[in-house]
């Protein structure tokens, strides 16, 4: 029989990667969608049209104890991922608020509700870079402290010692993956390097002029998305469970990004970008990057793109899409 796989956050970018892997592998896969999803599916569930009728969606919400446990209890799954988060780094306070405790309670309800009902079940936890924070060694690891500077790096980090919890009083198999940011074609516009290249191609065809950005000296660790959501799946296939560091163990700055997207296009970026003091953040991060040895040692992950041929990916598929050659 098909092991059975419960995804939340399946509409976002790794949640759509994730999807993608474990059809491929033979899964059947269900996920978690909120009805404002199924009604405006068009937008909302985006990354999953390619995969149709193959997949069995569940509406509930996150901060609805019942509908989750009443979704849980539907599936019986062999293996929960939990990617559903908010998990654009805000410094706004209405949005800690609600980060703070959608995060953490969110993570509580589903593994309360996984132990009461199907023990047996896999969790994977999407922990973040973020959780480190402020960092004062570099590269960081699994045996790096904890010194999060954003609440939604302390929501992630409360979810993470909810995990340890789960998998040490109730013997639960859950996993905490420490993920540094990655990328691919399905990131959303929020984040920097898809708002760079969608205005780049923009530029590029004529339909904009320049794009406003924030600190372009900020460095990130950035991998490709579809690496990372194989990560995540070793993590669950071991004997036993244990956290790992999914990282590239380079980093680079957003003007290196920025040049390189430009260049791709025959641009060159000093004549369109500005940068405008709404976008800077209150804290920079500096020198995070990740020692990912250990799940290469023990899973034998490794990563299979560059930056520069993510990049290339990324304005390829920027390009289809406006001007129409893809859905
Ligand atoms: O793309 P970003 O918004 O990603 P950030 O904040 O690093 O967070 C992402 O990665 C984390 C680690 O995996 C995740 F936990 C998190 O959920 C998310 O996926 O910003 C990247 C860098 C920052 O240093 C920011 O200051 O880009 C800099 N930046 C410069 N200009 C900008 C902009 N970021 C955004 N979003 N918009 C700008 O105009």
């Amino acid at each position: 029989m098909a092991k059975k796989v419960l995804i939340t956050g399946i509409a976002g970018q790794d949640g759509s990667y994730l999807a993608d892997l474990l059809l491929a592998k033979g899964y059947e896969v269900h996920g978690i969608v909120r009805r404002i999803a199924i009604e405006d599916s068009t937008h909302k569930l985006k990354n999953l049209v390619h995969l149709h009728d193959r997949l069995k969606l569940h509406v509930a919400s996150l901060d609805n104890v019942l509908s989750l446990i009443k979704t849980v209890r539907e599936v019986m799954p062999d293996e929960c991922y939990h990617l559903a988060a908010s998990s654009f780094v805000s410094y706004s306070f209405e949005d800690e608020m609600s980060i703070l405790n959608n995060n953490i309670n969110a993570t509580h309800y589903l593994l309360a509700a996984l132990k009461e009902f199907v023990p047996h079940c896999r969790f994977y936890y999407a922990g973040t870079s973020e959780m480190f924070g402020n960092v004062e060694q570099s590269p960081q690891d699994e045996r790096t402290p904890f010194n999060p500077r954003a609440i939604y790096g302390v929501s992630k980090v409360a979810g993470y010692h909810l995990v340890k919890n789960y998998r040490s009083q109730y013997g639960m198999f859950a996993c905490s993956g420490i993920l540094y940011n990655h990328e691919s074609p399905r990131r959303g516009y929020e984040f920097v390097t898809r708002k760079i290249i969608s205005s780049a191609v923009k530029i590029k065809l004529g339909l904009l002029d320049s794009v406003s950005l924030g600190n372009l000296d900020a460095r990130r660790d950035w991998g490709y998305a579809p690496d990372y959501v194989q990560a995540m799946w070793l993590m669950l296939q071991t004997d036993a469970p244990d956290d790992f560091v999914v990282a590239t163990g380079e980093t680079h700055t957003v003007r290196e990004f920025v040049e390189t997207a430009f260049n791709c296009l025959g641009l060159d970026y000093r004549q369109f970008v500005k940068t405008d003091p709404q976008f800077f953040r209150p804290t920079e991060l500096v020198d995070l990057c990740g020692n990912a040895r250990k799940i290469t040692d023990e899973l034998g992950w490794q990563r299979t793109r560059t930056l520069q041929q993510i990049i290339v990916e990324m304005v390829e598929s920027e390009l289809a899409l406006c001007e129409g050659r893809k859905g």
